[in-house]
């Protein structure tokens, strides 16, 4: 699906700012016709943010709730074609425009939009969201598994998720009208090829117009090279051939600019440009390749999470994570656990960061219960992503799931479906899955990376940095001696309490956090097979209420929530970006 984009062929209406928002406890919005607007009870809310800590009884309650706002549109838009366009709404949205219903979207992170222009009266219009933002085991991720819960899943926190992060809910990204020509460009997605030291690029394009004419443009670097075709059924496709291109890497993220429009009758109808970045990404034996080259990840696992806001989208904090990731020296992070903002999308391929791009499945299980419908979602959620991201150079990876709990029979054949969905719909990138059980994964026999997250020195190993390191060591050899593939320690960390301190380290003290990761990361670096290191969490975050979690938080973050670095940040930074280690000597292995 396409980004938004504004000029002189198509608009944007912005719906953000404050909206009405009505709990509905007893879910009985529907009957009595709050479809049209609702009468008393309404308060202002934020759009986008979640919910949850804008009001003080708001926070556990998860849904249903009611958006209402108000707009008018400027008169011409109602001669053009109108998608209404929500870029996230967790979890469950339904929505009506003027009382109608325009449809249903499951699954909280990913886009969804639907041709409005019938709905639209002249003068005021009234658009309604039901939100439900509920925990149940047949909703991916899954929650509220206290009726039959999975082997690990042990006492259920509060809100009773089924991973370890706040369910946030509520309109927590954009809400868009996108005034679009009919019979406009539809969608584009470009593949690039390298050949010996020159590139293809071909460039599909879908319109809505059976007949029209595509012309694509590309530039940048000294390029300037146009392409027309003519669309057949809607489907027209260019080719582009770059003499020793510039290629996109983290040190260098050259972007081409591609510029497509649809002629009609001679003159240009619609037009729609992106950034195009080329590079190539290959997994060969034990090396992860770009361009080529054998690349090391350096980076984090991170949360779309900040006080008041929760989940919502503040720009300013995403320009402030990228500062904060240049600073200490990162090329690399995970979408933990779900897809994040196209905004922080389109940033990394600007800035030049390498992400592994995850579905929000995290915490499933097999059950035979709900198992079809389960995979069915993360079918669904895994062509969502590919088709929202496919375009970003920077996404090297595809992760299919994090942490699902995959002893039981039945995960292999529901991750082989998944990643035959993904390779077919992607041939180009390497598909994995992040997981906890290790040896027991079985996905790991056809996943072309090896994603492993471990806490030894923390939650095993407490208080023993140096046996929890000889434990990783141990683990490492074994799991590529029988998966022989490259692999990324996905998350690996410490709580720590900003300003509590310990000469000699102690669990939750700052200094303790940065010797785990320090001494985790001596241990990753005599590993050849080890292509990455990521550390979990960029940031301390809000969770579920349980004893492990102090004050409602993890407090793994090397930075806390507030965006303040603790002692491991510094770590990191001289590993990374000064390559050095703590002490004057390079990182020990234990
Ligand atoms: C991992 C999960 C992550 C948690 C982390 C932790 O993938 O979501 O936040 O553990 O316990 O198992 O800090």
């Amino acid at each position: 699906m396409q980004s938004p984009r504004a000029n002189e062929f198509r608009q944007i209406f912005d719906l953000s700012g404050f909206w009405e928002l009505r709990f509905d406890e007893e879910d009985r919005g529907e009957a009595e016709g709050w479809v049209a607007g609702f009468p008393g009870g309404a308060r202002p809310v934020a759009v986008p943010s979640s919910w949850n800590d804008q009001f003080a009884e708001g926070r556990d309650f998860l849904g249903p709730a009611w958006y209402k706002t108000v707009f008018s549109l400027p008169e011409d838009w109602r001669q053009k074609q109108a998608l209404l366009r929500f870029d996230s709404v967790n979890y469950l949205a339904r929505v009506w425009l003027n009382g109608k219903q325009l449809g249903d979207h499951e699954g909280g992170h990913l886009p969804f939009q639907w041709d409005a222009s019938s709905f639209l009266v002249r003068g005021e219009n009234t658009l309604v969201v039901r939100v439900d933002g509920r925990l149940a085991p047949d909703r991916v991720p899954p929650g509220d598994l206290r009726a039959d819960p999975p082997d690990s899943f042990g006492n259920a926190p509060y809100p009773p998720s089924a991973f370890d992060f706040f369910p946030f809910c509520g309109i927590q990204r954009p809400v868009r009208i996108c005034s679009v020509p009919r019979g406009g460009i539809e969608d584009i997605a470009v593949e690039t090829r390298m050949q010996g030291k020159n590139a293809f690029v071909v460039v599909r394009v879908r319109s809505g117009t059976s007949d029209a004419v595509l012309r694509a443009r590309l530039s940048g670097f000294g390029l300037q090279d146009v392409q027309e075709a003519r669309s057949s059924g809607g489907s027209s496709q260019m080719e582009f051939t770059i003499l020793a291109p510039a290629l996109w890497a983290p040190d260098k993220p050259s972007l081409y600019n591609l510029t497509i429009e649809q002629l009609k009758n001679g003159s240009v109808a619609d037009r729609y440009a992106i950034p195009v970045g080329i590079r190539t990404v290959s997994v060969e034996g034990d090396t992860l390749l770009l361009n080529g080259k054998p690349v090391y990840l350096k980076g984090f696992g991170r949360h779309e999470d900040f006080p008041v806001v929760g989940r919502g989208l503040i720009p300013a904090v995403i320009v402030k994570d990228y500062s904060l990731m240049e600073w200490v020296g990162a090329n690399s992070f995970r979408t933990t656990h779900y897809p994040y903002s196209e905004q922080m999308m389109d940033l990394a391929d600007r800035l030049g960061y390498l992400v592994i791009d995850e579905t929000p499945a995290v915490g499933l299980f097999f059950h035979h219960e709900g198992l079809a419908r389960r995979l069915e979602l993360c079918r669904s959620f895994v062509r969502q992503l590919i088709d929202r991201d496919r375009n970003h150079p920077s996404v090297i990876a595809w992760s299919l799931a994090n942490e699902p709990h995959s002893g039981r029979a039945g995960a292999r054949e529901f991750f082989r479906d998944l990643y035959d969905t993904a390779k077919t719909l992607d041939p180009s990138r390497p598909v994995t899955v992040v997981s906890y059980v290790g040896a027991e994964e079985k996905a790991f026999e056809f996943c072309d990376l090896v994603c492993l997250n471990r806490y030894f020195g923390w939650y095993t190993e407490p208080g023993r940095i140096e046996e929890g390191c000889a434990r990783l060591s141990r683990e490492l050899d074994e799991l590529h001696a029988r998966y022989p593939k490259p692999i990324i320690l996905t998350e690996f960390g410490a709580d720590s309490i900003a300003g509590c301190h310990a000469v000699e380290p102690e669990m939750f003290s700052e200094e303790y956090q940065a010797e785990l990761l320090e001494r985790s990361i001596g241990v990753l670096r005599t590993k050849g097979y080890v292509v990455g290191e990521h550390v979990w969490n960029l940031c301390d975050f809000k969770t579920s209420q349980e004893v492990k979690r102090f004050g409602g938080m993890n407090l793994k973050g090397v930075f806390t929530r507030d965006r303040r670095p603790k002692m491991a940040a510094y770590a990191l930074k001289r590993l990374w970006k000064e390559g050095k280690a703590d002490t004057p000597e390079p990182p020990r292995p234990c």
